[in-house]
């Protein structure tokens, strides 16, 4: 005879639970944030084998995607990013008067997430980066320390555990919250977030992507994170150099673990 339906709901849960995580808690890369530009990274190291793990602070993801432009359900990119909207077969529609691409948010944030999972990422939401394993002389990051965010949300106080990984990606978006913990935690480390400028779209859209990249041994940054590390001004609802950021941040991970023999988390 079966076990009582409650029973079984509440065993599934733990044993499938427990599975993914005696898997995920020794990752190739943990990419922190779930926005467009951490999404985008997702999606191309999954598909070039890596076992890749996005820990989302929010029940949810897409980060800033899903508020459009003021709440209007659209975006913009320009032509640069097209290539990755193909990629993913998202659709646009370009306005020859503005030389912009428009798209729809809530399709762009479903499909980098759908494009991603079923590359091979997993997508872990409801969960919070709030430190960093690190090991020195030289220093280097090795993995991230996370915590329930309810459990942050709610005061208790409760220990949080460890997930190792060959390499971190801070896209944590305007705040570069895993770059401000080695500022704050690791001084003697030097590094020193300059913190976002004012609007100058033109100018951030290049730079950025320019700047994306390893921050230290270990640790990598992408998208917003990376004007509020390097003091580059904001750009708006222009997705481009998220998107391209992204792209950029998964080729220098994948250099740099290049000697790693990957193994992609679907067949892990
Ligand atoms: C777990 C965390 C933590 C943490 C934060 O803000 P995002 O969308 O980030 P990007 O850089 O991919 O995209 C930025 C874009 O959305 C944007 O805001 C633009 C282009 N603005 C231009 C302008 O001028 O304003 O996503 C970051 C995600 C969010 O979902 C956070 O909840 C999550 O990271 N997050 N997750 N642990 N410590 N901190």
């Amino acid at each position: 005879m079966k076990e009582p339906l409650e029973l079984r709901i509440s065993k599934a849960i733990w044993r499938s639970t427990a599975d993914d995580w005696l898997r995920l808690l020794s990752s190739d890369v943990i990419i922190v944030g779930a926005g467009p530009s951490g999404l985008t990274a997702a999606n191309y190291l999954a598909k070039s084998g890596c076992k890749t793990l996005v820990l989302e602070r929010r029940l949810s993801f897409g980060g800033g995607i899903g508020g459009g432009g003021m709440l209007l359900h659209k975006i913009v990119v320009d032509d640069e990013a097209i290539p990755i909207l193909k990629d993913f077969k998202i659709g646009y529609e370009y306005l020859s008067e503005y030389d912009l691409y428009v798209l729809d948010s809530s399709e762009l944030m479903a499909k980098l997430a759908a494009n991603a999972i079923d590359s091979g990422a997993k997508v872990i939401t409801g969960m919070t980066v709030e430190d960093l394993i690190v090991r020195e002389k030289p220093f280097k990051v090795e993995g991230v320390v996370v915590q329930w965010s309810a459990v942050l949300l709610s005061g208790l106080h409760v220990d949080p555990l460890f997930i190792y990984s060959k390499a971190v990606v801070d896209a944590t978006g305007h705040d570069a919250e895993v770059i401000r913990i080695v500022e704050r935690k690791n001084p003697e480390v030097g590094i020193k977030v300059l913190g976002e400028r004012s609007a100058y779209a033109e100018v951030s859209e290049s730079k950025v992507v320019e700047m994306t990249g390893k921050v230290v041994e270990g640790l990598y940054v992408c998208g917003m994170a990376v004007a509020a590390l390097r003091h580059i001004y904001r750009m708006g609802p222009i997705f481009s150099s998220m998107l391209l950021s992204g792209r950029k941040v998964a080729e220098e991970v994948l250099k740099d673990l290049g000697a790693y023999k990957m193994t992609n988390l679907k067949n892990a």
